[in-house]
């Protein structure tokens, strides 16, 4: 993640509003496989559906946060462009491509404040030739940082999968990375707020004014990379009523989250995180929000549903469908009311 010396060219996330308490681990420790981190993952991701690592304290993490300081020039610099270069990158499976702000229907009044840019690893690997130039003049920097993200997110996968009892070696073969998938990275961009700052009357759900709506990744994990904070996290309370907390940005640190493919797997065991964004609290408002993120998917074809369990069989168990098709609807449900021409999904 980002360094401190990133953080310090903004104000800092406001000390004095509630904050989800997400578990945070050690890239070390994620590293030793050993069997309590397996436990301690699974447990975060029960309660939160997500939780952070801290890349610092192992010898690999280092490279890791300079690869996405980098990934993050890299996408200012895309996101610096005029709007018909980028318009250029059209939207295809899954997302890939560029998607301009204000094509998604948050509310009646309100759409998206977000463009996003998201490239596939697939795409990096055979030198699609189309990538916007920014990209393509740093194929291979991008290619290690989604092999590192790979990596990362492999291994997430692996304590969730162990800490279960849930046959790895099934969930691994979803992921062969020998099959197509939608895998990608994607580069985020909010603008700043712009005039006179709006307080919110204090009776207003701030999701009205949501950047991006509250959903659900459809892959396996997501890997998140934020400076400013406006990410939250919902939360149901005892008494069944919901609640968004922020997720507050910390240097050196990833989000990993759970996503719709991997609560499959558990047959609903572990909760796909529900996020959203909205607008950066306090002063951090005034500035561009930046954010990336990996998203590790099934291979296409692969095999979606409950993964069996060590020393249960397959048979009974296993009521897996496509990845593909169900990634197809759930995209199709969500950019439903897109506005955009030329979008093929
Ligand atoms: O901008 C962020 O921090 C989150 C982005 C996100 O939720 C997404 O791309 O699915």
């Amino acid at each position: 993640m980002a360094s401190k010396e990133t953080f310090s060219k903004y104000p800092a996330f406001p000390d004095n509003i509630p904050t989800a308490a997400v578990p945070k681990i050690s890239l070390r420790q994620i590293l030793s496989r050993d069997p309590t981190v397996s436990k301690r993952l699974v447990d975060a991701g029960k309660e939160f559906g997500c939780f952070k690592v801290d890349l610092t304290d192992a010898i690999d993490g280092p490279v890791l946060c300079q690869g996405v300081e980098r990934g993050f020039d890299l996408g200012k610099a895309f996101f610096d462009q005029d709007i018909e270069t980028k318009k250029a990158y059209k939207l295809s499976h899954e997302n890939v491509g560029y998607k301009q702000a204000g094509v998604l229907v948050i509310t009646k009044e309100r759409r998206d404040q977000v463009e996003t840019c998201s490239v596939s690893r697939d795409d990096l690997a055979a030198s699609r030739p189309d990538l916007p130039s920014v990209f393509d003049q740093q194929r291979l920097l991008l290619q290690g940082l989604v092999a590192q993200l790979g990596q990362l997110s492999h291994l997430a996968v692996y304590h969730l999968s162990e800490g279960l009892g849930l046959d790895y070696g099934v969930v691994s073969a979803r992921h062969d990375p020998r099959d197509q998938s939608a895998t990608m990275i994607r580069f985020l961009h909010n603008p700043p707020q712009r005039g006179p700052r709006e307080e919110l009357p204090s009776t207003e759900d701030p999701g009205s004014r949501a950047y991006l709506m509250g959903h659900s990744d459809g892959g396996t994990v997501t890997i998140l990379f934020n400076v400013l904070g406006g990410l939250q996290l919902q939360r149901q309370q005892p008494d069944g009523s919901i609640e968004w907390q922020y997720i507050p940005p910390e240097p050196g640190c990833a989000l990993i989250m759970v996503g719709d493919a991997f609560k499959s797997f558990t047959d609903g065991e572990v909760p796909s995180c529900v996020h959203r964004v909205i607008q950066p609290p306090g002063e951090q408002d005034r500035f561009d929000r930046y954010a990336l993120g990996f998203f590790l998917k099934p291979a296409n074809g692969a095999s979606i549903g409950p993964v069996p369990r060590r020393g249960v069989t397959e048979n009974g168990v296993n009521k897996a469908s496509d990845y593909g098709e169900w990634a197809k609807n759930k995209n199709a449900a969500l950019y439903n009311e897109m506005r955009q021409e030329n979008v093929a999904i």
